[in-house]
């Protein structure tokens, strides 16, 4: 047997041991996505980890998605196996420039993609995803929205909607780093194949997408669509995933530098010292847990389809 092997059984032992359920977002190195019990997006498995009928939860992402785990399902363990897997976006907001934003826009509603800190979750009226933010910001009845913290998701929204949008100046590092000139290379390289792009890329990249949606609508795109071949702009770990799903098509990374360093600490390794510990739980002061659950829940009363 061997190492990839002895520790692919190992975990499972400690997993049934444990009665764990293994979490991997859809960015995670391959071999972190097989070995998981579901895997999805920051969203999906939250929901995953409430219904999981499991004590512990080995959540393979990144801080602000153990947060909401934990946020979700304050009765579970929700554990993070490499705690310095943070997320720059969420780390580009925080609550008392918030609270000066606010100030200065009173009529203005609090949107907040869900990739934030659960402080500034805290202070936000409402959450979102990249999958349901266009629906979020129709939902409201206001016509103001501060939009926080990426700035080209929000400006992506604002492409779609009359409402006035403030956006937070805030972006993905991995996702900002996609450039039009590569996703016209990958166009030149492969002519038949569509594009698809997530909303945390520029506005310049997002005009040559023929689709621009979440992990789990790309998911859903490359199984409806007819085209054998797709350009994916997003995190490289899609690549399996989507590849998983849709053995049939084939699929390119619109440029090598779309890895998130981040998604890509977890290990095997780190499972299994994760499990072999039961460390390091992720928790969320009460007091912050309370008000951010508010706004995410609210996040659920939107409806599905409009
Ligand atoms: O919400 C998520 O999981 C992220 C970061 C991206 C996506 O589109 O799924």
């Amino acid at each position: 047997m061997n190492r990839e092997d002895e520790l692919r059984e190992r975990i499972t032992e400690l997993k049934k041991k444990h009665k764990a359920v293994i979490l991997a977002h859809n960015y995670q190195i391959p071999e972190v996505q097989d070995i998981a019990d579901f895997r999805g997006d920051s969203l999906d498995l939250s929901h995953k980890a409430a219904e999981a009928d499991a004590q512990v939860i080995i959540f393979c992402g990144v801080y602000f998605m153990a947060e909401v785990a934990a946020i979700l399902s304050p009765e579970k363990k929700v554990i993070l196996p490499e705690r310095a897997a943070g997320c720059p976006l969420a780390d580009m907001a925080e609550p008392s420039a918030l609270l000066e934003m606010k100030k200065n826009h009173p009529k203005a509603t609090v949107v907040t993609y869900i990739n934030s800190s659960a402080a500034v979750k805290a202070e936000s009226d409402i959450c979102c995803t990249s999958a349901n933010a266009l629906r979020v910001v129709e939902y409201l009845p206001n016509e103001e929205i501060i939009f926080v913290p990426d700035k080209n998701l929000g400006h992506f929204v604002s492409r779609f909607t009359k409402k006035k949008m403030i956006l937070w100046d805030g972006y993905c590092p991995t996702h900002q780093r996609l450039t039009p000139e590569e996703v016209l290379e990958a166009k030149r390289k492969h002519p038949k194949a569509k594009v698809i792009v997530h909303p945390e890329c520029r506005p310049e990249v997002i005009d040559l997408a023929d689709e621009v949606t979440s992990t789990s609508g790309m998911i859903a795109f490359a199984k409806r669509t007819e085209a054998e071949e797709i350009i994916v702009g997003t995190e490289i770990g899609m690549i399996h995933r989507l590849s998983r799903e849709a053995p049939e098509k084939r699929f390119y990374i619109a440029s090598p530098t779309l890895v998130c360093p981040n998604m890509k600490l977890t290990t095997l390794d780190s499972i299994l010292r994760a499990l072999e510990t039961l460390s390091p739980v992720i928790t969320v002061p009460d007091e912050i847990a309370v008000r951010a659950k508010r706004a995410l829940l609210r996040m659920l009363e939107v409806p599905r389809e409009r």
